[in-house]
């Protein structure tokens, strides 16, 4: 295709008859069909690949604008990366939407629903694994040479479904029909060592080498999805490990076992790759989990010290100039002591030269102060499967301990087992956030009051030690993908009312502020959250047969199912609602849709519980005529990125409910006041930058602050006080005793009634009860203005500028990557 340089960005422009030859092309020359006989399927695929046409142009261009200036890049080293679908951002971010959609329109296609023909690429859990979307978008976006680095996963999270209320969980299938964004690079091939033994082989005036004879080999393939900036003028990668055996090595060692056994040696290898572990928040501990972490970095690290040598010879004290590598949580750390052995042990540098560089390439993001989440391995499954890796992590806590501990706090053995990189347990056990902090010349937190609580109550020693390494960097959200793509009618009205350059400059969005009063304005804001409801509505009745009024609020909650994030507290709520109405037939409320969505760990009991009784509890409601719809209950299967994308333009109300101190950030908030949506949250998390921004007056705040919660847990928390203070929370937690939800099958759902009351209600459920209960009767008022409620929803969306991942970028850049921008000009 020929491409034109736009006067203002450097976007290769195509005509509507250039875009609709190139798809008709690559659906001869591509796929070997033509338009007569191509299913929706083939349409997308062909779509994708003219789209990839101008992709790989940019692509090369910077690749060579990159290796000509030898630029300093950031390697973001992430087990998850959730892209969800990329052909519409794609085609947002190269600005040949609108092109692409009158093209297939001529050709008798529908762009939207060709969008929905691609398999969401699923490779993450939830918010960290989106954050790294994000980011990246941002990265490219800002022209940052840039790199992430992750897992090829063959099967990304498990697909969701419900039978009788339950969740079910199936494989996801993304790459079954194979997947149009990625290039295999077998020129970049990596080998993978894994298991065996130390040698330690002393030569005659030398002093001791260690040699490690691994007792398996795995190869690593790349894979790399192009990285559209919007405005094109960076294209960069996501480089995705796959794993394989490595067949010369089957060869020699199960020559004796035979074809059958080295076929079984191959699978076994694969597996690695396989899936992406479930767990969100928590650390699962299994071998294979650890062995993933390993066969990435390990891939990683090589090819990042590949490219470092080939422009630097081996001048290795440039090495922190020229790379800095990020550790998205603790799930990457095992590149440390992967960088210490390759350059002690193969590249022939002394301990403290390659200490030195360490301490000053990576940086590590935490992400959570979960207990549970805390990544700890065994030090008995660290022997066995990285033996070396072991001995370095010794070294490197012995010299901490002694030098740096032992001075700051002589004599003191209380502070060396708590700072510790080994804890003295039973088993002992490898810290891996101790390792990072100890190593890592930035660690930050991702809002505010996170990384204050990373301060004071996760790392305070470490914090005593070293004053200036925890900083905070405020995650964000791409505005491209959260509200441009996935809000088509906002994004316009934005486009007329401040201009179209708001999407690179969030800032702007202040420019509808004015307007938050201006009655034609309102009615503009809200006509365009009908329409996304009505969107919404269609989807419910698809999905669960349900039908919901788009008059009625649009309650929702889509995130991971975890009790910190408490479902629940929402669950109970709902219930309160459901026993008025029924006491009361006429009792005076606006219709409320509950939405959710959310999956929940396969091995979490309470959080499937909780999903189940969600799920009954919607039977009932939604069928009960006697409260003539005034309630609806939805929950709907398979939460997804591209669901996500239908959801949070239709929302009217967003809940961002965890118990203060434990949501690290939250970035679903964010995406849904950007698209106009009220929260009812409790101070945590971003939300309380949100506050800051918005005008607290502006959200429906509730419930216990941060040092509300300390303190209560300190003087003994007792959940019973409040049920039996309160008559209406007393017969609503009973309520979940009987049969009226589970017919027939009385107590199903007392779980969850146990855990708020005999269990201790760790997540203080009981002690906001009230205080949430009376924040959701101040959004009942409210909506009954609607004038006054547009107004607030434009003050929502006008006050985001802060939370968009440019913002956050460019925070990572000054504070901490020291990074320089080189767009292709
Ligand atoms: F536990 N987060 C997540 F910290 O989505 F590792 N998965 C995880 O496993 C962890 C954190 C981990 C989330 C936080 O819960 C959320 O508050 C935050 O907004 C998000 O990471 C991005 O920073």
């Amino acid at each position: 295709m020929a491409t034109k340089q736009k006067t203002s960005v450097a976007v290769p422009s195509v005509n509507c008859a250039e875009m609709q030859q190139a798809i008709i092309d690559r659906l001869h020359k591509g796929l070997g069909t033509d338009k007569n006989k191509a299913n929706n399927k083939a349409w997308w695929n062909a779509t994708c690949q003219a789209v990839n046409e101008l992709v790989f142009e940019k692509l090369t261009q910077t690749h060579q604008n990159h290796a000509e200036k030898d630029t300093r890049a950031v390697n973001y080293l992430s087990l998850e990366f959730l892209m969800g679908r990329l052909l519409s951002n794609n085609l947002q971010n190269l600005e040949v939407f609108d092109v692409t959609q009158q093209a297939l329109k001529a050709l008798g296609k529908d762009l939207y629903e060709i969008c929905d023909e691609e398999p969401d690429m699923a490779l993450g859990n939830g918010g960290l694994g989106r954050l790294a979307a994000c980011f990246i978008d941002s990265l490219a976006t800002l022209g940052y040479p840039a790199i992430g680095y992750g897992i090829h996963y063959e099967h990304g999270l498990f697909k969701q479904e419900f039978q009788d209320g339950r969740q079910i969980e199936r494989p996801d299938t993304w790459r079954e029909y194979g997947n149009p964004w990625e290039i295999c690079r077998p020129e970049s091939i990596q080998f993978v060592p894994l298991y065996g033994y130390v040698e330690t082989v002393y030569e005659q005036g030398k002093g001791s080498r260690k040699v490690w004879h691994a007792g398996q080999k795995l190869k690593g393939v790349p894979w790399d999805i192009p990285i559209v900036g919007y405005g094109a003028k960076t294209v960069n990668i996501l480089r995705l490990w796959e794993s394989r055996s490595h067949e010369a090595f089957d060869w020699d060692v199960f020559n004796a076992g035979g074809y059958v056994d080295a076929q079984a040696e191959k699978s076994k290898a694969e597996t690695v790759s396989k899936v992406l572990y479930p767990n969100d928040s928590t650390d699962a501990g299994k071998e294979l989990r650890l062995i993933q972490q390993y066969f990435f970095c390990a891939c990683s690290v090589k090819d990042i010290l590949r490219r470092f040598k080939r422009a630097n010879k081996e001048d290795w004290s440039l090495l922190p100039e020229k790379v800095a590598i990020q550790l998205n949580d603790t799930h990457p750390t095992i590149a440390i002591p992967e960088l210490m052995r390759i350059l002690i042990d193969e590249e022939g540098l002394e301990w403290p030269e390659a200490w030195e560089i360490c301490q000053k390439t990576f940086a590590y993001t935490n992400h959570t102060l979960l207990p549970e989440a805390l990544e700890k391995w065994s030090v008995a499954l660290f022997e066995k499967v990285l033996p070396r890796h072991l001995e370095i992590i010794y070294e490197i806590n012995s010299q901490f301990l002694t030098k740096v501990v032992e001075k700051k706090w002589p004599g003191d053995d209380a502070k060396k087992s708590k700072l510790s990189v080994i804890e003295e347990s039973q088993p002992r056990m490898v810290r891996m956030a101790n390792l990072c902090v100890i190593t890592a010349y930035k660690v930050n937190g991702v809002a505010a009051v996170h990384s204050e609580l990373v301060k004071t109550d996760l790392f305070p020693e470490f914090h005593e030690l070293f004053p200036t390494k925890l900083v905070n960097v405020t995650n964000g959200v791409t505005p491209r993908r959260w509200l441009k793509a996935c809000n088509p009618g906002l994004a316009t009205l934005l486009d007329e009312t401040i201009g179209d350059d708001w999407v690179l400059n969030l800032d702007k969005l202040k420019g509808i502020l004015p307007k938050a009063t201006d009655s034609d304005f309102q009615q503009r804001f809200m006509d365009i959250k009908k329409e996304n409801k009505m969107v919404m509505a269609k989807i419910i009745k698809e999905e669960t047969d349900v039908e919901v009024s788009v008059d009625a609020i649009f309650d929702v909650q889509i995130k991971r199912l975890h009790e910190y994030k408490r479902q629940q507290l929402n669950l109970i709520h709902i219930l309160t609602l459901y026993k008025r109405l029924l006491e009361d037939p006429d009792y005076d409320m606006i219709p409320r849709v509950f939405l959710f969505g959310a999956k929940a760990a396969p091995g979490y009991h309470m959080a499937k519980e909780i999903i189940f009784a969600l799920n009954k509890i919607a039977d009932k409601v939604n069928n009960d005529v006697r409260i003539k719809d005034k309630l609806k209950v939805v929950f709907l299967p398979n939460y997804r990125v591209s669901l996500a994308e239908k959801m949070f333009p239709a929302a009217d109300v967003s809940e961002q409910i965890s118990t203060a101190g434990l949501e690290a950030s939250g970035t679903g908030n964010m995406k849904f006041s950007l698209n106009g949506a009220l929260t009812i949250g409790t101070m945590d998390g971003a939300n309380i930058e949100m506050a800051e921004e918005i005008g607290a007056e502006h959200m429906f705040i509730f419930g216990l602050s941060v040092e509300e919660v300390k303190a209560l847990k300190a003087e003994g928390y007792n959940p019973y006080d409040y049920y039996y203070n309160n008559p209406e929370l007393k017969s609503v937690l009973d309520w979940l005793d009987s049969d009226f939800f589970t017919p027939s099958h009385p107590g199903l759902l007392s779980d969850i009634k146990r855990s708020l009351l005999d269990w201790g209600d760790e997540y203080l459920c009981l002690a906001d009860y009230e205080s949430y209960v009376n924040a959701h009767q101040a959004i009942d008022t409210l909506y009954r203005d609607q004038s006054a409620w547009a107004e607030k929803a434009i003050l929502n969306a006008g006050a985001m500028g802060k939370f968009n991942s440019d913002r956050s970028i460019e925070d990572y850049a000054t504070k901490i990557w020291n990074l320089k921008k080189f767009p292709i000009t």
